[in-house]
Parts: structure tokens; C-alpha cells; sequence
């Protein structure tokens, strides 16, 4: 089954939009596997966010990215780095469509609550820099064949 890394992003914490983006999930039927609520170090942001170092927005993103906590999870379910990246919307909240999770919480690019993994390189990445596999529940869902035929 594919494996997404999805991260609550500072301001939507501060914001007290953890249960809401949680909600998304969940009700989707996704299957949560691992979650850590932390602060991230200036060096997991920086690798993490590694592609755009060279990017004038890339100072910002890194102090805003550690600027307070932000719950790191992984998600399970069938397709779920594209469905998901769907469910948040575009990066620049003002062109992420209505009832998307950046076109309904967000409007300013630099402040977009989420992040979510774009592709499976990019899961295995970022899903390696916040968790081990001892951090990886295993776990049966009962419903799951009311979910995936
Ligand atoms: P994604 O988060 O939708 O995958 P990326 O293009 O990979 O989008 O950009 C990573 C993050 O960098 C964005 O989510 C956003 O927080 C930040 N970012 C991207 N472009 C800008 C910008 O032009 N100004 C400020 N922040 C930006």
C-alpha cells in the first residue's frame, strides 16, 4: 500500500487547525501510521526543503517551516500522494480551488498549512528524515474492506 508524508504546517497549528486537517483524512479513508508532534531543527528543514536552496524564498521558508511545532504524520491508503496532494490544492492558496484544504484555510503562499509528499521519491526522502521504521504502527483497520474493494 502507498505511503504519503503528510506535515501540519506552524501556522495552521497556531491556528488550532490540527483536528480539521486530521478530519480530511481520516474521513477520506486514509490510514494514519505514524504521527510525531515537533519542532523542527534548522538542519531537517534545510534538508527537507533542499530542492529550493537556491530559491529567494528559501530564508523565509526555513524560518517559517521552524518556527513552531508541527505534527509530522504518515498516511497509507490507495493513491494517496496524488489524492492527497488533490485534497490540500496548488501551493499559492489563492489558486488552490475552493474546498481544498490551502483554498479553504489559506491564503497567502509563504503561510499554505500543509505539506504533502509530491511523488513516491519524495515520500521515501522526507518520510526517512522524520520517522524510523520503528515509529511505523501496524495496525487493521476494521472497515477496511468498506473502503477498498
Ligand atoms: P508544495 O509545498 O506544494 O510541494 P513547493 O513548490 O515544493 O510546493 O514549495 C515548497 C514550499 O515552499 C511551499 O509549500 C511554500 O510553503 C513555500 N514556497 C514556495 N514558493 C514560495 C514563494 O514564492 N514564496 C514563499 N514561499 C514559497
Amino acid at each position: 500500500m502507498e505511503r504519503t508524508y503528510l506535515m501540519i504546517k506552524p501556522d495552521a497549528v497556531q491556528r488550532g487547525l490540527i483536528g480539521e486537517i486530521i478530519c480530511r483524512f481520516e474521513q477520506k479513508g486514509f490510514k494514519l501510521v505514524a504521527m510525531k508532534f515537533i519542532r523542527l531543527t534548522k538542519e531537517m528543514a534545510e534538508k527537507h526543503y533542499g530542492e529550493h536552496a537556491d530559491k529567494p524564498f528559501f530564508a523565509g521558508l526555513v524560518e517559517y517551516i521552524t518556527s513552531g511545532p508541527v505534527v509530522a504524520m504518515a498516511w497509507e491508503g490507495k493513491d494517496v500522494i496524488a489524492v492527497s496532494r488533490e485534497m490540500m490544492g496548488a501551493t499559492n492558496p489563492s489558486k488552490a480551488a475552493p474546498g481544498t484544504i490551502r483554498g479553504t484555510f489559506a491564503v497567502d503562499i509563504g503561510r499554505n498549512v500543509i505539506h504533502g509528499s509530491d511523488s513516491p521519491a519524495s515520500a521515501e526522502k522526507e518520510l526517512a528524515i522524520y520517522f524510523e521504521e520503528a515509529d511505523f504502527v501496524e495496525w487493521n483497520r476494521t472497515v477496511e474492506s468498506w473502503i477498498v474493494e
